[in-house]
């Protein structure tokens, strides 16, 4: 047994001192430091050993794996680091591998670039939940169960009662309820109503509502508010058109025209007016102390205008033919 040890340490010593490359250290390693190397097989018949030589032989067991395994290691040091890099030289002249570099969608970009003018005329952004209550959604904005303008602002309701938001109010309306004025912030997001698909039409689209409530705020504010954002965002020669109309949530109202030169129309792009008393008595703001008044704009429609898209499915088609243009 001893002796078997010891020719199998020189014969290691022997084979391990001629080569060259880790590679085939690391074929020696498995043939000698195997589970089923030799010398695993070797040291298993120390069961053979008469017991009065066991002790020694054991000891000689240990030293030689030792012995086995820093003559490996040792050697390893000596080797070039690996293959990988000492026979293929890496060609450093060569093009790279490119990742393709993602963008923002259009109607991120349009959002980003409203919050961005509405921030600093200081208002914040906020957000809200998707799904909502009735209450969120409806009656809070003046528009109870029997209001004929309930049809305007439907939308898809869920088996427990509630339903996806049709406006981006609900998040103003959970802001009023747990802080006071002064407020400004403007709510962008998804929002949803049962409409049939066209060029013009999705069942989901996006919005951003503003609103600003403090004592004493009046309607030529929010035409200042409103004409800055305008030309800010189309450019400082726009000209804006205010047109009276109804929304329940709002009185006076109004929608809002811009002009348009390349083909010289007025196209409207906003709805807006000033917080109804009855919005304000819900979340238990007093109407004879504050006013407020308040926006809304579809983010599809001012993209499609900024960016002269004439199909509104466009934006959500992933088609990257199209998204690659922004
Ligand atoms: C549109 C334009 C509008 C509002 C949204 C609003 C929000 C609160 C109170 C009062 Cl919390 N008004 N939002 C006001 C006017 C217009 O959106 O064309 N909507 C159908």
């Amino acid at each position: 047994m001893i002796q078997a040890l010891k020719k199998l340490e020189e014969d290691a010593r022997r084979e391990v001192s001629s080569l060259s490359d880790s590679k085939a250290l690391d074929g020696l390693r498995v043939k000698y430091l195997g589970r089923k190397g030799l010398f695993a097989s070797l040291s298993s018949r120390i069961s053979e050993v008469p017991p009065e030589a066991r002790r020694q032989a054991g000891q000689e067991i240990n030293r030689v794996k030792q012995l086995l395994e820093a003559l490996f290691s040792e050697k390893e040091k000596t080797l070039i680091p690996h293959p990988r890099f000492s026979e293929k030289k890496i060609d450093v002249t060569m093009p790279g591998t490119f990742l393709p570099a993602g963008r923002l969608h259009p109607l991120s970009r349009v959002i980003a670039e409203v919050s961005r003018i509405f921030g600093r005329l200081g208002f914040s952004v906020v957000e809200g939940p998707e799904v909502e209550t009735e209450h969120h959604n409806f009656e809070a904005l003046n528009i109870p169960l029997d209001h004929p303008a309930r049809d305007s602002f439907d939308t898809f309701y869920l088996e427990n009662g509630r339903l996806l938001r049709s406006q981006t109010s609900t998040v103003q309306i959970r802001v009023m309820e747990k802080s006071r004025p002064p407020l400004k912030i403007i709510a962008p997001g998804k929002v949803y109503r049962p409409d049939a698909t066209d060029a013009t039409h999705s069942f989901m689209f996006h919005q951003i509502e503003g609103l600003m409530v403090d004592e004493g705020t009046s309607f030529s504010e929010l035409k200042g508010v409103l004409l800055a954002f305008a030309k800010e965002f189309f450019g400082s020669r726009t000209k804006l058109r205010f047109r009276p109309h109804f929304f329940p949530f709002t009185e006076p109202s109004a929608e809002i025209d811009i002009f348009w030169e390349s083909c010289g129309e007025w196209l409207e792009i906003l709805g807006a007016g000033m917080v109804h008393p009855n919005v304000f008595r819900a979340v238990h703001i007093d109407p004879e102390k504050y006013t407020g008044f308040a926006f809304g704009m579809g983010v599809e429609r001012l993209a499609m205008l900024k960016y002269g898209v004439s199909d509104i499915r466009n934006f959500f088609e992933n088609d990257l033919r199209f998204l690659r243009q922004f």
